[in-house]
């Protein structure tokens, strides 16, 4: 990566290279600030690589780019959740027994991307302190602890992990933590690291906007930020110290992923896979949509060009409708895999592309309503319609640079439960429902009698916590099952 131009003070300097891009109406209120307010101020403006921003002003501000789809954009192929399917056939137990020697011998960390802004679930403070567990109400960040604990019980190795957050929500992520004891992991095994930022801008002119007499308003610069924060932190140092070799990594909003997946850390490293067996540089899971509509990211394939075959991820807003609604003869989605964001990253692929002058991931325009300050007067505004464009960084966009990308399905019910809105699709509610749906399936399967209603939805509440178990062969060796869930039963085991 170049290494960015950044301005340093004094404050005549401050003020003249800020005119240089102009950008100098950020010290319009310089007098009346403190001296503590100012230093405040030029260390965020010292943050910021400003020889960058008339370009991106230009390219992504004043202009709305348009999207490039890959050439003769495809379905990507994927291996399908039945390992005996007669297409693409894979070898699961290879790849368990595969995935399962990495995690005894150490090689893996778990990585959360907790930086985000959380704005539509409506809950003040990171989302990882958000209630999600069913029947416990257990916060989203305690379940994953769940999850690294019971891999502790299982391999006898205590999973290094890391958490990605933002300078919006590291102080409160961190006392989380430790008013919680770090959930039982030992302190020494969890590790933060903050993201880096951008300035918000003014829609119509450009001009970085001020949330405060002193201060710029920005925003997370995306999680796919986390490439270049997980070098800037010495997060992939610390983990090639560890012994680390592949990044388990999965987002904060999701309570069942199964975020230490021995199958997929398998098929990543190359075994059980179709074909000679090589080691991928970022592999993902993906579920079938559900319809056409559903906001989910489509994996698709580069049909032509220098990068043929290659694996991208288009967001749902970027992949034309007629081409999500397109059908296959026997009536299914043309683009179907959809993505959940569950991904392995080697750490020598992160290394490398943290070692290439030329990496850079490109970015993506969202157009917010930001509160600012009016500059001239100094008055607090609160926007009604959207007023900024905010800036960000998709990690996904790092797969079209790998040459070997696996690509696997999964149930939805298994391991995608997101909490994301309020209400309806992806909230709370839905979340518990699957939460229920998926363990109810589990102790069916170990033969426990589950009540369920008309609709064949269960009738009863149940959480199965990742320490007891994260599959339903992890569930039937945990023993100590009832033999039947009374109706209206709450149980989280
Ligand atoms: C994401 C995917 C979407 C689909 C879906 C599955 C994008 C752009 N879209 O949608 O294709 O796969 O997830 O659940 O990713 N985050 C940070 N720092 C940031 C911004 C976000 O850490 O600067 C984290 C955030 O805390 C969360 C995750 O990234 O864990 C997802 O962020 P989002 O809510 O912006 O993405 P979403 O849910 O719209």
């Amino acid at each position: 990566m170049s290494t960015p131009a950044r301005l340093t003070s004094p404050h005549s300097q401050l003020v003249s290279g800020l005119d240089a891009v102009g950008q100098a109406h950020m010290l319009n209120f310089w007098n009346a600030l403190t001296q503590s307010q100012r230093d405040a101020l030029t260390n965020q403006v010292e943050s910021i690589d400003w020889a960058a921003m008339p370009r991106l002003i230009e390219q992504y501000v004043r202009n709305k780019p348009v999207f490039a789809l890959p050439p003769d954009v495809q379905p990507a192929p994927y291996l399908p959740v039945d390992p005996d399917a007669a297409v693409r056939p894979w070898n699961r137990i290879a790849a368990k027994a595969k995935g399962e020697e990495m995690l005894r011998a150490g090689q893996v960390a778990a990585f959360v991307v907790a930086g985000g802004q959380g704005s539509r679930l409506g809950y003040e403070g990171p989302k990882g302190c958000y209630p999600a567990g069913a029947v416990t109400g257990k916060p989203l960040f305690a379940m994953f602890a769940d999850a690294i604990l019971g891999a502790y019980d299982r391999y006898g190795v205590h999973v290094p992990w890391y958490i990605m957050t933002s300078p919006l929500n590291h102080d409160a992520t961190l006392e989380f933590f430790a008013a919680h004891h770090f959930f039982g992991l030992p302190r020494g095994s969890v590790n933060f690291f903050m993201q880096g930022v951008m300035p918000s801008m003014d829609l119509s002119t450009g001009k970085v906007l001020m949330c405060g007499k002193g201060e710029i308003a920005t925003n997370p610069d995306g999680h796919g930020g986390s490439l270049r924060a997980l070098h800037a932190s010495g997060s992939l140092d610390d983990m090639k110290q560890r012994g680390v070799t592949a990044i388990s990594y999965f987002q904060v909003d999701n309570p069942t992923v199964n975020l230490l997946d021995p199958v997929f850390l398998g098929l990543h490293a190359g075994a059980g896979g179709p074909g000679a067996p090589s080691s991928a540089e970022m592999s993902s899971k993906m579920i079938p949509k559900a319809y056409a509509e559903e906001k989910l990211g489509l994996f698709c394939a580069h049909g032509a060009g220098p990068r043929k075959g290659r694996v991208e991820i288009v967001e749902y807003s970027d992949l034309p409708m007629e081409m999500q609604r397109e059908r296959l003869p026997d009536g299914r989605l043309r683009f179907l895999a959809g993505s959940i964001a569950v991904h392995v990253l080697g750490r020598e692929f992160v290394e490398k592309l943290n070692t290439d002058a030329a990496f850079e991931l490109p970015w993506h325009r969202a157009e917010k309503k930001i509160p600012c300050i009016d500059c001239g007067t100094g008055e607090l505004m609160k926007p009604a319609a959207n007023n900024g464009v905010k800036l960000e960084r998709f990690v996904f966009d790092a797969l079209p640079l790998c040459e070997q990308s696996v690509v696997l399905e999964t149930d939805r019910i298994e391991e995608f439960a997101p909490i994301k809105n309020a209400e309806g699709q992806d909230s709370p509610q839905s979340s518990r429902e699957i939460q229920t749906e998926r363990a109810a399936r589990w102790l069916e399967w170990c033969g426990v009698a589950v009540p369920r209603g008309a609709q064949g939805r269960p009738d009863c509440v149940l959480e199965i916590s990742a320490r007891t178990a994260s599959t339903r062969e992890e569930l039937k060796a945990a023993g100590k099952l009832p033999r039947a869930i009374e109706r209206g039963q709450r149980l989280a085991l």
